[in-house]
């Protein structure tokens, strides 16, 4: 991308879901947050409390999460590799699918874009079904949310973290 190009390109307003389930997860979570806010051609509008989940379709401890609106003017690709970045710098080693992770950030909305890449995947295809993301999302985004949507995943445990745990 030219200097140009790269002037000119709009703010896409991005909602990001972070996870983690190893170690010390709600610091990974609020380390997460600030590396994203620190990351070139991203700024943090708002990020959502945190909360504790038990693990859906995964084994281990519970995990913290958290939802991170963003407003960027990395494409999809760039932003998913800085994304990326971030997660191997926290340590994240992917032994299997769904494995405990240190940190796991998933891009879940682009814009209004969708997007069917080998390597992503928007909107995220199983938020609408996971409390740990429709929760915390309706916090930063309750126009994106449903109720319908939050009342059919009441039954899965997402709590409120304290601001100081
Ligand atoms: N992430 C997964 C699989 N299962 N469960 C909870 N509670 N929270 C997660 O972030 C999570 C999960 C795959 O990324
Ligand atoms: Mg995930
Ligand atoms: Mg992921």
């Amino acid at each position: 991308m030219t200097r140009a190009e790269r002037l000119a390109r709009p703010e896409v307003l991005a909602y990001v879901g972070l996870g983690a389930n190893l170690g010390d997860a709600p610091q990974a979570v609020r380390d997460a947050i600030a590396a994203l806010e620190a990351a070139p051609g991203v700024s943090l509008v708002q990020a959502s409390s945190l909360y504790r989940s038990a693990p859906v379709d995964a084994t281990g401890p519970d995990y913290t999460n958290a939802v991170a609106c963003i407003s960027t003017t990395l494409t999809a690709p760039a932003l998913l590799r800085a994304l990326q970045t971030i997660e191997d710098t926290a340590g994240r080693e992917r032994p299997y699918r769904n494995a405990p992770r240190t940190l796991d950030l998933d891009l879940l909305l682009y814009g209004s874009a969708h997007i069917a890449s080998p390597d992503l995947t928007v909107p995220h295809p199983r938020m609408g079904e996971r409390a740990f993301v429709l929760v915390p999302l309706s916090q930063v985004a309750p126009e994106l949310v449903d109720t319908e949507a939050l009342q059919a995943v009441a039954g899965q445990g997402v709590e409120r973290l304290a601001a100081t745990d």
